[in-house]
């Protein structure tokens, strides 16, 4: 029962501290690890900013691969708020039957696909496909897409071996472009076409903008889900009394989704970027340096979850922080709640057991802290219901 284990890297550093350090490409990180500092933190837009040299809130930084802004990820209020209002609808889409239905039927096609079949790589041969076909929804775009962004690998602005991978983050950056010149030429109903049409105060959004939109649309929806699947089932492998559950109390499989993702803490942490002197948990830091709210630590605060290392499917008070939290909290997480929940019942009626054949292990160096976020690859085998 250890191979689908996440275990928690900052309890000590949390329970003496209350904050860690790293360093990260000479940009040193001061990191919050209690969840009532993290919210704290979040909330306070002015003193922790997010819209400072864009990506330089992400850890690790990616000031070395791109320049352009992801919108609204990197604006603070009181701009973000137009931005975020006019997107916000959008990204709600997933709550329509129609699209559910879309969904439903997507992932239905790859899970009887794996079962089919002798073995299977969950990372590239599941995990990413699903993710890829599932974006084509969001963006409202053709099917066939999803082909060209599997080809791309799980992340886009990483290699194997390589954090920051420059050349890789020019593939989509030049796809976008292309893709918003398309757009321009034959408008459609795609989030290209609605972006183009849009206004924010009265005017029009730039190109830059609209490619601010869709960087983070690929990217921050895009290793983050991966993990999840990816590891939904290495734990189901290793728990089939829980999908067993799921099939016969049908109605916890929301409160299952979101035990899933406190535990999983899909994306470790997010920085933001000082701009006064200041103090966290009684350590100083200064303006233009740099924190993260650490949703991973948080979300094992002991002081607010009970056995919070454990997998408690029906977990009553889950205030996890996997989403982020207050003004920034993730635009995508209606697309991915829902991706999450198909998947669960889709398992649940389809899926006896699962068997893990080997694995590599996916660990995130922080400096003085190692954490497991998933897999580099999993091959295992599905077995039918
Ligand atoms: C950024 C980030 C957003 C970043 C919510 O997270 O996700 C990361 O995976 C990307 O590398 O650019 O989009």
């Amino acid at each position: 029962m250890e191979k689908s284990k996440l275990s928690d890297p900052f309890e000590k550093a949390r329970l003496e501290k209350g904050f860690g350090e790293m360093n990260d490409q000479n940009d040193p990180v001061t990191m919050l690890l209690r969840l009532k500092d993290v919210r704290k933190g979040a909330h306070n837009w002015k003193a922790f900013q997010s819209g400072a040299e864009p990506g330089r809130i992400v850890v690790p930084s990616e000031v070395n691969i791109r320049d352009v802004r992801q919108i609204p990820f990197e604006v603070d209020p009181p701009e973000h708020k137009s931005y975020r209002d006019l997107v916000e609808p959008w990204f709600k889409r997933p709550l329509e039957d129609a699209y559910k239905e879309k969904l439903t039927a997507q992932i239905s096609e790859i899970v009887d696909e794996m079962l089919s079949k002798d073995t299977v790589e969950v990372v590239s041969g599941f995990s990413l496909r699903l993710q890829s076909r599932a974006l084509t929804l969001l963006l409202n775009t053709s099917y066939e897409e999803a082909e060209t962004w599997i080809s791309w690998g799980t992340h886009v602005f990483r290699s194997e071996g390589e954090a920051l991978d420059g050349d890789k983050a020019n593939i989509l950056y030049d796809y976008i472009d292309a893709q918003i010149d398309k757009a321009i030429d034959n408008p459609g109903n795609d989030l290209y076409s609605k972006l183009i049409a849009s206004e924010v105060n009265g005017k029009k959004l730039t190109k830059e903008e609209i490619k601010g939109v869709m960087i983070l649309t690929f990217a921050g929806g895009r290793d983050t889900v991966i993990n999840a699947v990816t590891n939904s089932i290495a734990y189901f492998a290793e728990h089939p009394e829980s999908l067993e559950r799921i099939k016969n109390e049908p109605e916890i499989t929301g409160k299952a989704v979101e035990e899933l993702i406190r535990y999983f803490a899909p994306l470790t942490h997010m920085g933001r970027v000082v701009t006064k002197d200041t103090q966290v948990c009684e350590h100083a830091v200064k303006a233009d340096a740099r924190i993260s709210l650490c949703w991973a630590s948080a979300n094992r605060d002991a002081s607010v979850f009970e056995n919070p290392n454990e997998i408690v499917l029906d977990r009553k008070l889950n205030p996890h922080v996997s989403f982020g939290f207050g003004t920034h909290n993730c635009l995508g997480a209606t697309h991915a709640r829902q991706i999450m929940k198909i998947l669960l019942e889709t398992l649940a009626n389809k899926v006896k057991s699962i068997d893990i054949i080997d694995f590599k292990e996916n660990i995130e160096d922080l400096d003085q802290f190692e954490r497991k976020v998933g897999y580099d690859s999993i091959h295992v085998k599905f077995n039918s219901l």
